[in-house]
């Protein structure tokens, strides 16, 4: 059974988030056999499918060591559990409001020699860098998205640990990796670990240095109105939706009533009336 956090540690990590440095750790959150369930499930769908990812790193001629496994959510129920943790549901809703939604639901497995990442945020998405794309003057005076992280093994920096630089998310600038370079530290943790972050943390997974795999699953929240990275909608089983808990209905955004059209709903034409 997942640990209990305290109201105490939730603060704590609320504000770290809010005005700290961008991310908190929860220390063995996830019990043994949650991390040996999870860890065998990411193993069969990832011993020979890669899977894609974006963050390639500068060794891609290492990809290969970096495995995806993408849609957890139907892969099964002990992540189902983990993504609706009571500790990730109350922080991200004091941050991200109280119908904040899931964008994607992965994991990221490093096989021994897999290469690390580039710096990255996490929102805008992966391409912030090109900031023609964006509004101008696009900053983090509030926060687009949350991200939880879950070590699967005990992360060490031999393993690739991943990689933070603390208050970078005040800067609401793409790293680079001479920046991130002069200032990252790396959030060694036994597994079963949680780490939460704002997505405009620089950060990324560094290279596994060491003879064994290591593993992280990835949680993307935003808030209702931003428009998640995967159509979970579509991908998440029918069986899964059919029995989500309230806080899954939230987090897959099924009671969402938008973009509608709000011209039928105004002459009574359509299931706008209804509502
Ligand atoms: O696995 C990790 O340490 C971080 C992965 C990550 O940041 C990402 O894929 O966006
Ligand atoms: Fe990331």
């Amino acid at each position: 059974m997942a640990r209990i956090i305290s109201a105490k540690e939730i603060e704590l990590a609320t504000n770290a988030l809010m005005d700290g440095p961008g991310f908190f750790m929860f220390e063995s959150v996830f019990d043994e056999q949650e991390v040996a369930q999870a860890n065998k499930i990411i193993k069969y769908h990832s011993d020979n499918k890669i899977g894609a990812t974006h963050f390639h790193g500068a060794h891609s001629d290492k990809i290969h060591l970096q495995r995806r496994v993408w849609n957890l959510l139907n892969k099964g129920q002990v992540f189902v559990d983990m993504v609706q943790h009571h500790a990730v549901m109350e922080i991200f809703s004091k941050i991200l409001g109280n119908n904040f939604i899931l964008g994607s639901y992965a994991a990221n497995r490093l096989l021994p020699g897999a290469p690390g990442q580039e710096p990255h945020l996490d929102y805008p998405y992966w391409d912030m860098y090109n900031r023609d794309e964006f509004p101008i003057g696009i900053n983090s005076s509030y926060h687009m998205n949350c991200q939880s992280l879950i070590a699967l093994h005990e992360f060490t920096a031999e393993n690739g640990a991943t990689a933070v630089v603390p208050n970078s998310q005040k800067r609401g600038v793409y790293p680079t990796q001479d920046a991130f370079d002069a200032e990252f530290i790396q959030t060694t943790c036994p597994s079963g670990s949680m780490l939460v972050f704002v997505g405009m943390t620089w950060h990324c997974s560094m290279p596994n240095n060491s003879d064994a795999e290591r593993t992280s699953i990835l949680g993307q929240y935003l808030p209702k109105f931003v428009k998640p990275m995967e159509d979970l909608g579509r991908s998440v089983n029918p069986e899964i939706i059919a029995s989500a808990t309230p806080e899954l209905r939230q987090l897959l955004g099924i009671d969402l009533r938008y973009p509608e059209l709000l011209e039928d709903a105004e002459t009574g034409n359509a299931e706008g009336q209804q509502r």
